[in-house]
């Protein structure tokens, strides 16, 4: 008998990203298409799990979160490229409005700050960082990865299942109102949180486990005391996105003590690690909402090749289980993990957990159940 459904679309797969920029050069990708089809796969030859395709939900859920310029930048952006002759197959920024560029401005000059008109400064102005390539088919994969959030939210709210699980790519919680950034364009948790939340008018929960903080989705929610974020990331003293993410950041106006981000060191492990889930999942519980939104990353997972942590597959598998032991239903939405032999038995893994299914872990392309490499 089929159990959770898996939302899923192909049309990730035009975001055909090939190459990203890291300290100014081009390497290859983390952000790639194989995550998505990993996953898919995996869920699939579990043979518990039912995939389903999403349903258009349009652009209004997604202006109800982000500034209509950041969707008109990326929707024209490709054309632009195109028009201005710029011989590049993905596009990036090399110049932002960095904050110190207006130092000492007025209230009122800030105010007269314009998007330019070339596709290379409106790429910074709408953009945190170099390393979130754009490619012809990066607006049409976003819109997707945000059909994919409301539908899996749809099946949650009109379906009557207690969980599904939506397979986001590309991710989602970097971008802000008005920016993408960190392989992110449009938010699809906070779509898909907001949305719960003025269908259901109940407060809502976003519980964040990706190994970087979701700064879009705290800078989104952080006025908003309907909408809890917790987030429990590497420490951004030392990683992505560097900026924000910090304990000291609770969320301001009504939105005060509705963020809870919990740093973590370098090196964390699943014992540390779940205290933190624990901590999370308390605040969660003293929320009055019946909806948890899951932002999932696999980035916390020791062989990331580009987070810090070290979180297990045999862990993931007991966040599901703790998550969902609170009783709420859950949205599940994808955002990161790079390290692509893993990432179907990580998913797996923590979805079974969430339907109380047992840990059955398979051994996966070469990596064994830890993760670790099997000789
Ligand atoms: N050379 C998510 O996990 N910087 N985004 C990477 C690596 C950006 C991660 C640099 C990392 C963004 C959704
Ligand atoms: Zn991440």
């Amino acid at each position: 008998m089929p159990g959770m459904h898996v939302v899923y679309t192909a049309g990730h797969l035009a975001h055909d990203v090939t190459h990203e920029t890291y300290l100014g050069i081009a390497v290859p990708a983390n952000e790639v298409a194989e995550r998505a089809e990993r996953i898919r796969t995996t869920l699939e030859a579990d043979g518990g799990f039912a995939l389903v395709a999403p349903t258009e939900h349009g652009l209004d859920p997604i202006l109800a979160v982000h500034d209509a310029g950041l969707v008109r930048f990326l929707e024209s952006a490709w054309t632009e490229v195109r028009r201005q002759e710029i011989p590049r197959s993905f596009l990036v920024a090399d110049t932002y409005p960095v904050r110190a560029m207006f130092e000492g401005m007025s209230a009122a000059a800030l105010g007269r700050l314009r998007e330019p008109k070339a596709v290379g400064g409106r790429v910074g102005w709408w953009g945190l960082d170099s390393s979130n390539p754009l490619v012809p088919g990066t607006y049409g994969a976003a819109l997707g990865a945000v059909d994919v959030a409301l539908t899996a939210a749809d099946l949650v709210l009109n379906g009557g299942a207690a969980a599904a699980y939506g397979l986001c790519r590309p991710p989602g919680h970097h971008a802000a109102r008005s920016m993408a950034g960190g392989y992110c364009f449009f938010n699809n948790a906070a779509i898909a949180a907001h949305s719960v939340a003025s269908r259901t008018g109940e407060p809502v929960a976003i519980l964040d486990v990706d190994v970087h903080h979701g700064n879009g989705t705290q800078q989104i929610f952080w006025r908003r005391g309907d909408v809890l974020y917790a987030s429990i990331h590497a420490d951004p003293a030392h990683l992505y996105p560097f900026f924000l993410g910090y304990a000291d950041e609770v969320g301001e106006g009504p939105g005060k003590d509705a963020n809870f981000n919990q740093p973590l060191p370098a090196g964390t492990g699943d014992t540390v690690y779940l205290e933190a889930v624990d901590r999370a999942l308390d605040a969660i519980a003293g929320t009055s909402g019946s909806v948890i939104v899951v932002s999932l990353g696999f980035d916390t997972f020791a062989q990331d090749p580009i987070g810090t942590l070290a979180v297990t597959t045999a862990a993931y598998h007991e966040i599901g289980r703790r998550v969902a032991a609170l009783g709420r239903r859950l949205v599940i939405l994808q955002e990161g993990g790079y390290h692509r032999p893993s990432l179907g038995e990580n998913a797996r893994a923590w979805l079974r957990g969430a339907e109380g299914r047992p840990y059955d872990p398979q051994p996966a392309a070469g990596f064994g159940p830890t993760g670790a490499r099997t000789p």
